[in-house]
């Protein structure tokens, strides 16, 4: 049976090991949708290989990533957890709606133009069209709602343009979505480079902290951040990396910017740096229990995989047989 409640999807490379900013932006913020939408969270591996992975790296992450989702609190019962590679409805889509999608609108995605900078030996047609398949994640499950960092909202924009441009000429076909940008988190930048985001497949390990990182190692990585001139710890443009720690302090203590500003005043860089660092490994401490249970577990972690594809295939199968139906595909 259809679950009545709107519908909400969202999704996760496993292109590296996850960091605070994928949890932050994204996958930690999760579990808190659950009671008001009917939830579907995929891995993301079809996108994943625009990049090229290492084929064991690719499996290896799939299943940790999946458990990542159940570590940071979402219940299995009451999401759909699936890999979107065991649901061939999203490649079937993705072609029919490339049809549907210019040209000029896949040129102006930010995301392709740093990725083809970052990997310009490869820049092949699937790391061009990477947005189309994401529309179709989308548009399959009637979802209107799409909790991402704000590096996805392009994204999210152009699958709306493409859900309208298709409902204009076959109306009442697709649910047209809308992005759900965090006030806080949306975008945690690296601790190397703080006017880049924070990337998970960033080669400088300093610039990046990841979900699985130990206490040590987290501590260690903020202490090295990068901060401005100066020693005051306040939000400021002309002070983005400090300004990115005070955010990210504020998202692990739910501690308010100004807030923030009064607890370091007068203390320096050095106290702050540390401070981030504990409250940050201490959110992480129980995640990282949970997930390292849950990996040890594969056929637990498979029998997840094979109900979560079997739900969504349902669901998948229903939009994609009306999309045949209406652009004059025989269904057999
Ligand atoms: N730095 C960030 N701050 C806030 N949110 C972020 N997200 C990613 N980086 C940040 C959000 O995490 C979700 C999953 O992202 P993804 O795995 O689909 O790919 P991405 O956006 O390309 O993330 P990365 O870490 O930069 O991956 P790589 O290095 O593989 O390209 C999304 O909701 C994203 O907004």
């Amino acid at each position: 049976m259809i679950d009545p409640r709107p519908v909400l999807f969202s999704g996760v490379q496993p292109s590296g090991n996850l960091t605070i900013g994928n949890y932050l932006g994204a996958i930690g913020r999760f579990a808190e949708f659950s009671e008001k939408y009917k939830c579907f969270y995929c891995v993301v591996d079809e996108h994943a290989i625009t990049v090229r992975q290492v084929p064991a790296d690719l499996r290896r992450r799939t299943y940790e990533t999946l458990a990542l989702y159940i570590a940071c609190g979402l219940d299995v019962e009451k999401n759909t957890l699936f890999v979107q590679s065991h649901v061939p409805a999203h490649a079937e889509l993705a072609w029919i709606l490339s049809c549907y999608t210019m040209f000029g609108e896949l040129s102006r995605m930010t995301q392709f133009k740093d990725k083809s900078a970052r990997h310009s030996d490869n820049i092949n047609a699937g790391l061009f069209t990477y947005p189309v398949l994401m529309a179709s994640d989308i548009l399959l499950y009637r979802a209107s709602a799409v909790p991402v960092g704000s590096d996805q909202k392009q994204h999210v924009e152009l699958t709306r343009n493409i859900a309208q441009r298709f409902n204009q000429q076959f109306p009442d076909t697709f649910v047209v979505p809308e992005p759900v940008i965090s006030t806080s988190g949306a975008r945690i930048m690296s601790l190397a480079e703080p006017d880049k985001k924070m990337s998970k497949s960033d080669p400088n390990e300093n610039a990046v902290v990841r979900i699985l990182d130990d206490r040590d190692t987290v501590i260690r990585k903020f202490r090295r951040a990068v901060t401005d001139s100066g020693n005051e710890v306040r939000y400021s443009p002309d002070k983005p990396g400090v300004s990115n720690l005070i955010d990210i302090y504020s998202c692990f203590t739910g501690k308010d910017v100004a807030s923030v500003e009064r607890e370091f005043d007068g203390l320096g860089y050095a106290e702050f740096k540390t401070a981030v660092g504990e409250a940050c490994a201490d959110r992480l401490a129980p995640v990282q229990a949970e997930y390292k249970r849950l990996l040890a577990d594969r056929p637990y972690l498979e029998e997840v995989m094979k109900k979560g594809a079997e739900e969504a295939s349902y669901y998948a199968g229903r939009m994609l047989s009306k999309v045949r139906r209406k652009i004059g595909f025989v269904n057999l």
